[in-house]
């Protein structure tokens, strides 16, 4: 998760199955560039069961657990997993999120602004540095996320 409080921290961020199918990896990823956020990790991936459950783990237990689990590795669609780097990047990702329940969400938010459902809220973010460090080591290898120098880093650091 790179290094709390500086430029170079990390988030994981999800487009989940629902925001795939209903074709916002564009719009959710242009919101995070225009901010000013670097990628520094994509893939397109149909979760195992395992991968969910570990995940989700906080969860277990929960009523909806097993449903969640299945949406998200059911391949009905894939997820486009990602690392954005950047200032405050996992606090702001939660911000530019919006709250879980998107009754609960602010406008402007993406989840306010694109879904109505808590069970569908179509993007995941780590809500923690701790979350952060354990979903990128879960969800991708350390050869799969880029170490490259934004141009925009000069005139938004
Ligand atoms: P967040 O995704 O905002 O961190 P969590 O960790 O409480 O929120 O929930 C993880 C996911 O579980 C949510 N994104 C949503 O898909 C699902 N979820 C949470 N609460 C419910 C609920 N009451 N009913 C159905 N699904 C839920």
């Amino acid at each position: 998760a790179g290094v709390k409080g500086t430029n170079q921290e990390r988030t994981f961020i999800a487009v989940k199955p629902d925001g795939v199918q209903r074709a916002l990896v564009g719009e959710i990823i242009k919101r995070f560039e225009a901010r000013g956020y670097k990628l520094v990790g994509l893939k397109l991936t149909v979760p195992s069961k395992a991968l969910a459950g570990k995940h989700y783990a906080d969860l277990k237990g929960k009523p909806f657990f097993n449903g969640l689990v299945d949406y998200m590795t059911n391949g009905k669609a894939p997820v486009v997993a990602m690392v954005w780097e950047g200032k405050d990047v996992i606090r702001q990702g939660r911000r530019m999120l919006g709250a879980t329940n998107p009754l609960e969400s602010a406008p402007g938010t993406i989840r306010a602004d694109f879904c109505t459902a808590i069970g569908r809220n179509i993007i995941h973010g780590s809500d923690s540095y701790e979350s952060a460090l354990k979903e990128i080591t879960l969800w991708f290898n350390e050869n799969e996320l880029a170490d490259w120098v934004s141009a925009n880093a000069e005139w938004t650091d």
